[in-house]
């Protein structure tokens, strides 16, 4: 392959130059070897040599999770992004929660190749430069203090530098010379010091379960010294770092599992000017080259689908004029079935694209593609691909997500009954760490932390941790219906006993899995509609320490009603002194009222003739919600975000698609025209929900606005080679290719000549492979290769959660897209979501439906 091929080359070019460095027509040739070695300052404002980028501060630390290991001066080696969180820290590893700085400003000198950013640490009026500059075949940082740091941060400010656990997992270091191992699993020294000297962590949050004893962990150095080599036998990793000043190697792993590899020097009191410097380099490989990436369908293909896989490659490769697709004969050989002309498409991003269209291949089989020297995993081509892929999302994601449940599968139980302690009302004007706010009123009859009776019931944990988000689970509910209704899925392999709090997965128990997991989110929005009211924002551990739990859910709270007259970890059995039951975020809005009252009025639909009470109770909810929210959103001064407009527009057709009433019929059609002009992408889906219960005048109108929406997303797809959105930020895309694609198809039943069957089935062939990066399925355990590791509750185990979707590719500017699939730990790449697995059951479902009719008519 071309990285062995490569890896031994430096030393023999370095001879060659040499002799030849005196005749002049080669003395190009010269400047090119060794200018290869030197970083540039290219024009997206990044240094840059081949195998080799330094961002400087392209990505910002953001307020909302705070270090989010993407920002800082970051090194993307060999392009596997290695290094993070270049900046002055005040931890020695640092935590998410831990503060970090503010960038004042960013100065990109293209003259002095440059580039300088003011960092500020506004709590201790602390204000430090960094300076990084190309020197040699690296780069130097130097720390600049124009005011010596703060007496309360001296010894604890220091320059960080962290390195991914998972790339240098089964290397050495060497330090002065003295061998180490990366150590597999964390088990170096640490002290604990009283909390008096403790940096306070953002907004006096506490990571720490200190159990009442007023202290902290300091994680102790694994080495120290001044001349550091990481991975020295390793060319891809290689990094020399150097200073005149101590550099201390630590393992963050030791207090958060996400926690680095990380590298520091201690800034000097009482010194202003240049005070701390490093020289780093990163050891890149002459002429290297990322292996291509071919992106394909892990799933397979239908025989008369479009098949078309796209190449990914370095920007300094060229596309080859054809690769070819093996098929397996009866033989049990691979034999070449087909030559395939390779298209070059151009460049996205930062790397060169090319399609190669196999779609003349129509014969069911096992087949690889071959480009290059380069070989696929093997694929199918078959009839039935998407007949079962929406399995383990049912079976086996959405039980493991339920919340107030025991949850067991075969020998292993995924967790014990969670919150039996469900929940406190929130406090007044308390800005929770995950998102959640209560303001100056709780809008109930509760005081601040009162037991909310009744609440230990339903729900589901809405993605890696463990909360209650209300308006997730709204979304949940609506789209299951929609898939009951729609494909009828009566599927049964869950085992779901509401009286005892009893999930058993893979045992088939005579009702629907749907069906019960749709009266699983409903039980929760019903016991917060009758206990506090009203559908509120969330139910969540009040606690940061006990906020990033991993493991047994049932284990996040002691499991005990709060008694205030006991002290802190004290029980006397039935009840417990400590403050950790889930609180309730209780604050009343119109949006999220109609979006429940949407939900439920369709559940109610779906419940009828499998719980009536239930179904009963979830209409009559739905239409007092949506009364009392026009009431309120009557008051002077409410105003519908921008975001929430088009809510009552859904609560309306649900409404009447279950009652059937005039009412809510005439409510929608006055105003869905008005919405559609105002967003046609939040509002297209639901306009087209309710077409088959409209008439033919409401077709021939949406048909205008369903060919704008049409023309508005081709032209936003014809950016990249997937032909599908992809979007670029910090969560990744994969709902959003998703649900692109379900509107693709409620556009095709109505409107067939609009859009292409295969507009349906390329948003899945995105999250099941051919998208950038790699070409993983997105969905766990589903196709042929799928991620090894997901941000679900079992991160810390380098695992997944079977039919879990990924959120997929995070972008970092200015131009990488990323998910990894050796450190599980970035939950915008790897966290999967309930409305995203609800989501993705209707697509699969979707594309299976529509396999099957294209197959009857043919
Ligand atoms: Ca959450
Ligand atoms: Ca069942
Ligand atoms: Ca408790």
């Amino acid at each position: 392959m071309q990285r062995l091929k490569t890896a031994c080359s430096p030393f023999i070019k370095r001879v060659k130059v040499t002799r030849m460095i005196l005749m002049s027509s080669f003395i190009l040739a010269f400047a090119q070897v060794t200018t290869a070695q030197t970083l540039i300052l290219n024009d997206s404002d990044y240094f840059e040599s081949r195998g080799l980028n330094v961002l400087v501060f392209s990505n910002e630390y953001n307020g909302e999770f705070f270090d989010e290991k993407t920002a800082g001066i970051e090194l993307i080696h060999h392009e596997v992004r290695t290094a993070t969180g270049g900046a002055v820290r005040l931890h020695h590893t640092p935590e998410q929660w831990d503060l970090i700085p503010k960038m004042i400003n960013r100065t990109v000198d293209k003259t002095n190749k440059t580039i300088e950013v003011k960092l500020r640490y506004e709590a201790y009026d602390f204000d430090s430069r960094l300076k990084v500059t190309p020197k040699g075949k690296g780069f130097v940082i130097s720390v600049v203090l124009d005011q010596p740091v703060p007496k309360e941060l001296e010894g604890k400010a220091g320059f960080n530098m962290e390195f991914l656990p998972s790339s240098y997992f089964e290397s050495n270091y060497l330090i002065d010379g003295k061998p180490g191992i990366f150590p597999r699993y964390p088990a170096s020294n640490t002290l604990t010091k009283s909390s008096s000297q403790k940096i306070p962590q953002f907004a006096g949050h506490n990571t720490f379960d200190d159990r009442g004893r007023d202290e902290y962990i300091v994680p102790l150095p694994l080495e120290s010294g001044k001349n550091l080599i990481l991975a020295p036998e390793n060319p891809e990793r290689r990094v020399k770092i150097q200073s005149e000043d101590e550099i201390m190697l630590f393992d963050g792993r030791n207090l958060g599992q996400n926690g680095w590899y990380v590298v520091r020097s201690i800034l000097p009191a009482n010194k202003t000017g240049e005070v701390l410097s490093w020289y780093v380099e990163p050891n890149t490989i002459t002429d290297w080259l990322r292996e291509p990436v071919i992106g394909f369908s892990q799933v397979g293909y239908m025989p008369s689908q479009e098949k078309v896989a796209v190449v990914e490659l370095d920007k300094n490769d060229q596309p080859l004029k054809t690769a070819s697709i093996f098929q397996l004969n009866e033989e049990g050989e691979f034999v070449e079935k087909l030559k395939a002309d390779v298209k070059p498409w151009g460049k996205y991003l930062r790397y060169n694209y090319a399609q190669l269209d196999f779609s003349s291949i129509q014969e069911t089989g096992i087949y690889y593609i071959q480009y290059g020297d380069y070989k696929t995993n093997s694929f199918q081509i078959a009839n039935d691909i998407y007949s079962k892929v929406w399995h383990p999302t049912m079976d086996v994601f959405f039980p493991i997500q339920m919340d107030h449940m025991e949850v067991n599968e075969a020998y292993r139980t995924w967790h014990g009954k969670p919150f039996a302690d469900d929940c406190l009302q929130a406090p007044l004007n308390h800005k929770h760490f995950d998102g959640y706010e209560q303001g100056a009123t709780t809008d109930t009859k509760y005081k601040p932390l009162e037991r909310i009776p009744g609440m230990s019931v339903g729900g589901w944990f809405d993605a890696g941790d463990y909360d209650i988000q209300t308006f997730r689970h709204v979304l949940v509910i609506a789209s299951f219906v929609e898939s009951w209704e729609t494909f009828g899925i009566d599927r049964d392999e869950t085992y779901i006993d509401q009286k005892t709090q009893y999930v058993d997965i893979h045992r088939p128990d005579g009702q629907p899995d749907i069906l019960q997991q749709i009266e699983h989110g409903v039980l929760n929005l019903v016991a917060q509609v009758e206990n506090i009211g009203h559908p509120v924002r969330g139910i969540v551990v009040p606690n940061l320490h006990q906020y990033h739990h991993l493991g047994d859910a049932s284990t996040e709270t002691d499991n005990l009603s709060y008694n205030p007259s006991l002290k802190p970890y004290e029980s006397d059995g039935l009840s417990s002194g400590t403050l950790d039951d889930r609180w309730a975020f209780t604050n009343r809005s119109s949006f999220l009222d109609y979006r429940a009252a949407g939900a439920l009025a369709a559940a109610s639909r779906a419940l009828k003739g499998y719980n009536d009470e239930l179904a009963d109770k979830c209409i009559n909810i739905a239409k007092r919600l949506f009364e009392e929210a026009n009431e309120n959103a009557k008051a002077p001064g409410h105003v519908m975000s921008r975001w929430g407009r088009g809510s009552d527009m859904i609560a309306m057709m649900q409404l009447f698609l279950t009652t059937g009433e005039e009412q809510y019929k005439k409510g929608f059609l006055d105003n869905i025209w008005k919405v559609l002009d105002e967003s046609l992408e939040r509002n297209i889906d639901y306009a087209l929900l309710a077409l088959p219960y409209m008439d033919e005048a409401y077709k021939s109108k949406l048909r205008g606005y369903v060919v704008k929406y049409k023309e508005n997303t081709d032209k936003e797809n014809a950016d990249n080679p997937y032909g599908v959105p992809i979007a670029k930020r910090g969560w990744g895309g994969s709902s959003v290719a998703i649900n692109w694609s379900i509107t693709n198809y409620r556009i095709l039943k109505s409107y067939p000549d609009i859009v292409d069957i295969e507009d349906v089935y390329s948003g899945l062939n995105y999250i099941f492979g051919c998208h950038p990066y790699s070409n993983l399925s997105f969905v766990n355990a589903v196709g042929n290769k799928s991620k090894k590791v997901a941000y679900g509750s079992n991160r810390a185990d380098f695992s997944t959660i079977a039919g879990g979707v990924v959120p997929g590719l995070i972008f970092l500017k200015p131009d990488y897209l990323e998910n990894k699939d050796d450190w599980p730990f970035f939950w915008g790449e790897n966290e999967c979501i309930i409305d995203g697995g609800a989501w993705y059951i209707f697509l699969a479902n979707a594309a299976e439906e529509l396999a099957k009719s294209n197959l009857k008519n043919k």
